[in-house]
């Protein structure tokens, strides 16, 4: 048997056959019904390099089809597909669309390398090895986060990314849309969100609590159009935009625009210039909770996901503790202090997510301190997902020791400048287990999957967001899709071929040869709460 091609994420199964199948000029395709959008992806994204017209015709060379019967070797089975590559013909099954979209990431794999370049090439004849492959998803959540708060990134860089998510097998963008230092995302109901709250004046140099500053001035937004044009351009790749708002901190930007939101209506705040946690949060009145309401309405109704992110994190009490008013909310509520309104306020947000069908999501400081309905990502210590699920949460990891992508991959010198206190190699994200196999087998089932965090403090440009990201998330992408691989074995001989695909996008990435198949895992600091 000839050996097997290198793919990133590792198919389920895979079985190489002798021969090839040919692309070429005239090769004909079929898309049964319900495969036509997959049958218009893969001439989307054909199309650059090959020039191929992929003419249709009853009997296709290429046929895409849905079978509701499939199986498939996934477990969930939404995304699941089955692709046979014979010398005579291609055939693409899946029980959904979202299967087959998947399915043509594969197809693209399988070509020549220069079927991902963006200029025509000069060849005639696209070789495929012939194969039988069933593939289908461990985890159903395969996420990358970018915040795109602290530095704006425009749409047209979102739907590339999207695409490179989604050449992996991807299936979310979580768009951290708002924070302390910007909020990028219109409520007509509040002007003044991106009249000020979009723009700071300077930007903090270096880590939290440094004292000098870039001068250069720092703004940007979406519009409604864009945003919906980019969950539209998502999903025809597979990809859910997973919005996120932050509540009740995280705030300041909102703060800057109308303080009487937070706690000290008289304050004028600006937006913030600084890195770190920051003091300012929504008051707990009815003011702010109305105006919670007025967002999630407008993120609902551009973002169609079923999940709806509302931050959570780093909220300190500070302010709250200080405020008259804030103490009538805890009689009212009958709650024990400051310290309970964190939970207390998303609570409120998440019933009102509910309420409209949606799945409140937040990030978990602890794993044990929100309703059991909310969707919660941990992220500063790996037992939190397991409290979480016992708990009874649908859990995502991002333990920030393997999944935040703001850390340097190494600690060579010739890094990019990150976020300091840890290091984030590749082997250790290659080696997270969202649901490890010690735990109950309940407590596993509850984790939907893990997403890596790009964060953006010290990321102001498109190409160290991909030199972040990659190869990092292919190692995400593979752990998540396929589950464990032997590091020296698989990983890392399919991550160097892949290299060539990522070279071909234009994806500047750490180099592949620097990781040595018996790297140790790197040791990393604590994260400071
Ligand atoms: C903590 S993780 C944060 C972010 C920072 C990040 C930097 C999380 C939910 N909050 O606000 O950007 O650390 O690593």
């Amino acid at each position: 048997m000839p050996a097997p091609p290198h793919l990133v994420p590792r198919p389920a199964r895979l079985a190489p056959l002798p021969g090839h199948f040919t692309l070429d000029h005239g090769t004909t395709v079929r898309a049964d019904p319900g495969a036509q959008a997959a049958l218009d992806l893969l001439r989307t994204l054909l199309a650059p390099a090959t020039g191929l017209p992929l003419t249709p015709a009853e009997t296709g060379d290429v046929v895409l089809a849905l079978d509701p019967r499939l199986v498939g070797a996934g477990g969930p089975g939404d995304e699941g597909y089955d692709l046979s590559v014979t010398p005579y013909r291609i055939l693409l099954r899946a029980r959904r669309p979202a299967g087959l979209l998947h399915g043509v990431q594969t197809l693209r794999q399988l070509l020549p390398v220069e079927a991902l370049l963006g200029t025509p090439q000069r060849r005639d004849t696209w070789p495929l090895p012939c194969a039988e492959i069933t593939d289908g998803p461990r985890h159903p959540w395969r996420g990358a986060m970018l915040d795109v708060a602290r530095h704006f990134q425009p749409a047209a860089y979102l739907r590339r990314y999207v695409d490179l998510l989604a050449l992996h097998k991807l299936n979310v963008l979580h768009l951290h849309l708002t924070d302390d230092q910007g909020w990028r995302m219109p409520v007509p109901a509040y002007p003044r969100l991106i009249e000020i709250g979009s723009r700071r004046p300077r930007s903090m140099a270096g880590p939290a609590g440094s004292t000098t500053y870039d001068p250069t001035p720092h703004e940007g937004s979406y519009s409604r159009a864009e945003l919906t044009g980019l969950v539209a351009y998502a999903a025809e790749r597979g990809v859910t935009v997973v919005p996120e708002t932050e509540l009740p901190g995280h705030t300041r930007a909102a703060l800057a625009a109308y303080p009487e939101l937070g706690n000290d209506p008289g304050a004028r705040l600006g937006v913030w210039t600084d890195w770190g946690v920051c003091e300012n949060v929504l008051g707990v009145h009815d003011r702010a909770l109305a105006f919670c309401r007025d967002v999630l309405d407008e993120v609902m109704d551009v973002f169609p996901s079923r999940h709806v992110h509302i931050g959570g994190d780093e909220c300190p009490t500070t302010e709250w503790a200080r405020t008259p008013t804030a103490y009538d909310r805890i009689r009212a509520e009958g709650l024990d202090g400051p310290g309970a309104l964190r939970a207390w306020f998303l609570t409120r947000a998440g019933r009102h997510l509910r309420e409209h069908g949606r799945t409140p999501t937040a990030w978990a400081e602890t794993g044990a301190e929100l309703p059991p309905w909310f969707t919660v990502m941990t992220w500063r210590d790996p037992a939190h997902a397991r409290t979480a699920a016992r708990r009874g949460h649908a859990v995502i990891t991002g333990d920030h020791r393997a999944t935040y992508f703001d850390y340097a991959q190494s600690t060579e010198p010739s890094e990019p400048p990150a976020q300091p206190g840890a290091v984030v190699g590749l082997r250790a994200v290659h080696g997270h287990d969202p649901a490890p196999p010690h735990w109950d087998p309940q407590e596993r089932a509850r984790v939907i999957g893990a997403q890596g965090n790009v964060w953006t403090e010290f990321v102001t440009d498109p190409s160290h967001i991909e030199y972040l990201s990659f190869p990092r998330l292919c190692a995400l992408a593979d752990r998540t899709w396929t589950g464990p691989s032997d590091w020296g074995d698989d990983f890392l001989p399919r991550l160097r071929a892949h290299g060539a695909r990522l070279d071909a996008l234009g994806v500047p990435h750490r180099p592949l040869d620097a990781e040595a198949p018996t790297e140790e895992r790197t040791p990393t600091k604590e994260k400071t709460p």
